[in-house]
């Protein structure tokens, strides 16, 4: 059921401990940690605490936690100094897009140029 752990959720595990990862910011509702297979010197993944498979489901099931996910990107580009360089906010939503892991998470990217349009 949306909102409770999935069994097989990789990012499930991540926030339960049962996976490590390099956690750098934690809330009541979100946990960030980097990317471990960075595009960019700043990659770090935004999630929720909860499981919703992708940011427009989270959306319409809990639309503070979408807003502290988004809030969070700020902080953490903050203390990755890179609001000043620009930086980079991505929901890869749906496989075609480029979604491997369905569990919502925001991709803050930076500290290199970044391309527009993306690839
Ligand atoms: O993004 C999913 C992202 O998750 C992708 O950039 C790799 C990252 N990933 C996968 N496994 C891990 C672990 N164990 N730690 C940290 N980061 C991880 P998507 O938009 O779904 O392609």
């Amino acid at each position: 059921m949306a909102g409770e752990p999935q069994p097989d959720c990789l990012f499930c595990k991540i926030v339960s401990g049962e996976i490590p990862a390099t956690i750098i910011r934690e809330t009541d509702t979100t946990v960030a940690f980097r990317d471990i297979n960075p595009q960019a010197p700043t990659h770090v993944l935004v999630i929720p605490r909860l499981h919703h498979p992708d940011a427009a489901s989270l959306a319409a099931a809990e639309p503070q936690v979408l807003a502290d996910i988004v809030r969070e990107t700020g902080e953490v580009a903050a203390d990755e100094k890179i609001t000043g360089t620009g930086y980079r906010v991505v929901f890869n939503t749906g496989a075609g897009a480029g979604q491997t892991v369905f569990h919502a998470h925001a991709h803050v990217l930076g500290g290199r140029g970044l391309q527009w349009p993306p690839g």
